[in-house]
């Protein structure tokens, strides 16, 4: 396969990446650092788990070529070299973290992809930020790239199983399996749902209700489901 990338063999990869390290592992413990002052608040936290990870520079290449992006543009097109991906209970808990995101000094936003209203073909659901921020070094601010990946749980198991068996058949998932992958992300939207709802109810009766009024729970439980129907 020809490369179609200048300046490839001399690169200095781990200098490129450097930038891109720091931004994740800074931006992983901002999160953690958001989570602990909702802890000390004693308020609920949307933010369930905050990864991150730095592209290698063999996948770099082989998206930029996928994308057909020139390798002097690649910090500028491919929006994913950094990754920081936050996942949470329930989908109003993604907009939460991402209106969190898109309120800070420290970032900008460039884009957003909100794969969770407008799904992607595969069943993917996530939202994505694409968000640039300056990174302080010994030689300066260094502007980068950041993808910010938001999804619920239900989003990540179907995300995780879905890349590793694109891994498996490298790319070419049969079509019997996408199939099922796309049933299985209407599930776990439903699941989203559904739990979502749970959630909105107890909220709501807690207000209202004594949580050992048992009957009354009952009651009003009912009367909701009735409602739906
Ligand atoms: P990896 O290995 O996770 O880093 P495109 O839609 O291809 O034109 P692009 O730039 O790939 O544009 O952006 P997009 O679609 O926002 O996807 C960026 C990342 O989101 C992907 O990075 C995945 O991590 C995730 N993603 C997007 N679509 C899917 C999907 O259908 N299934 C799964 N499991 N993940 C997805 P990489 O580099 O593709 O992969």
């Amino acid at each position: 396969m020809e490369v179609v990338f200048m300046n490839e063999k001399d690169f200095n990869w781990q200098k490129f990446l450097q930038p891109y390290e720091l931004a994740v592992e800074g931006f992983i413990l901002k999160i953690e650092g958001i989570k602990k002052q909702y802890q000390l608040r004693g308020t609920y936290c949307p933010i369930e788990i905050v990864t991150g990870r730095v592209k290698s520079p063999d996948s770099i290449l082989d998206k930029a070529q996928r994308m057909k992006v020139k390798f002097i543009d690649i910090s500028q097109k491919v929006y994913d070299i950094g990754g920081v991906r936050i996942t949470c209970k329930y989908i109003e808990d993604v907009y939460k973290v991402a209106n969190l995101l898109k309120s800070r000094k420290d970032v900008k936003l460039l884009e957003e992809r909100d794969y969770i209203k407008n799904i992607k073909p595969s069943g993917y659901r996530s939202l994505h930020l694409i968000m640039s921020y300056n990174v302080e070094t010994i030689d300066g601010q260094v502007p980068i790239i950041l993808e910010f990946q938001i999804r619920t749980h239900a989003m990540h198991f179907w995300a995780s199983i879905e890349h590793s068996l694109k891994y498996k058949y490298q790319k070419q998932i049969p079509q019997s399996l996408k199939e099922r992958l796309k049933s299985a992300s209407v599930a776990a939207a439903k699941l989203d749902e559904e739990m979502s709802s749970i959630h909105n109810l107890i909220e709501k009766l807690d207000d209202h209700i004594p949580v050992n009024d048992y009957d009354q729970l009952e009651n009003e439980i009912s009367l909701v489901d009735l409602k739906k129907w």
